[in-house]
């Protein structure tokens, strides 16, 4: 990996570089001696929030940055890419969207591609595309501005408690990969591929880069519907407006269902008033005082709640 503080060129981005002795900040692409250097990312939320226990899905998406060239002069015109993850899966990948995909969507006119999700004994379960962008015509990917060139939705399971982190990497390569049958067209050989890069007809080794995102469960306090950090009346009202007046709706729908029954309707608010006036009512976990997860999984969700940040 060559990472130099020398020549500066036309583009900048914040990324993190993976080097052998660990995570190394790159502020633009002046640290980049070679000429040219393609530096990948990707890029995905910094946090992925849902029910404790659930399996939430998110995107991330592979972008290639030329360094050392203007706008107008050749760039890529064909890589091989990989994406691994660390405590997620890869459900599905795609080029449907990026600079790899069919003019005129995309830049990519008479050439290749080939994506999907395949299995290594190094690496597990990864996405893999290549792509060339045209055998015939001279399309190449732009030196200006980055381009997004893959897709990969992957599931996580959000941690009953606390944080967890998921690792999103570009490896260098995987060994031998085996496509997912079950998920592909059922074909595909045993050939090993790697990160590269081919630009004026030679082979470039990309710089690799990689992240995390955390992941949480969202927390909330049960029947705090106005999200003011309490539980009381206004609470029962807000909820009546919502359900029988056309009052809009509260953000998070978890701490409406104040019985922690699944379903929030009128019951939820009595529920509220009864946990007032009549002992032993109880609101369930994390109920009305701290904040904490749903400890039930249900399809309510909870858009926000900023009262316990
Ligand atoms: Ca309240
Ligand atoms: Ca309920
Ligand atoms: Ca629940």
């Amino acid at each position: 990996m060559f990472i130099h503080a020398s020549r500066r060129a036309g583009c900048c981005l914040t990324v993190l570089a993976l080097a052998s002795s660990g995570l190394v900040r790159a502020d633009d692409c002046g640290q980049y001696e070679a000429i040219p250097t393609f530096v990948w990312t990707l890029r995905a939320p910094e946090l992925l929030t849902g029910d404790a226990g659930e399996t939430v899905k998110e995107w991330t998406t592979a972008e290639i940055l030329t360094c050392g060239l203007q706008s107008g002069e050749d760039g890529a015109q064909g890589w091989s890419m990989l994406v691994k993850l660390t405590n997620a899966v890869p459900v599905e990948a795609t080029t449907d969207g990026t600079s790899a995909a069919p003019s005129p969507d995309g830049l990519r006119q008479n050439g290749f591609e080939r994506t999907r999700l395949y299995d290594s004994v190094i690496c597990g379960r990864i996405a893999a595309t290549a792509c060339v962008l045209s055998f015939t015509e001279d399309v190449t990917l732009d030196p200006g501005s980055p381009h997004d060139v893959l897709r990969v939705r992957f599931e996580a399971k959000m941690p009953l408690e606390g944080e967890a982190l998921v690792g999103l990497e570009l490896p260098e390569e995987c060994g031998h990969i085996r496509e997912v049958e079950a998920l592909g067209d059922g074909g595909g050989g045993d050939q090993p591929i790697g990160a590269l890069v081919t630009y004026r007809g030679s082979s470039y080794r990309p710089v690799l880069t990689s992240r995390t995102l955390r992941i949480a469960p969202h927390v909330f306090r049960r029947g705090d519907v106005n999200a003011d950090a309490r539980v009381d009346i206004s609470d029962a009202i807000r909820m009546f407006m919502y359900l029988f007046l056309g009052a809009a709706e509260p953000p998070c729908l978890d701490a409406l269902d104040s019985n922690d029954d699944s379903d929030v309707d009128l019951s939820d608010g009595i529920h509220i008033l009864n946990d007032f006036f009549r002992e032993g009512t109880g609101i369930p976990a994390p109920g009305p005082f701290d904040c904490g997860p749903d400890p039930t999984v249900d399809r309510l969700g909870c858009r926000a709640y900023d009262a316990c940040s």
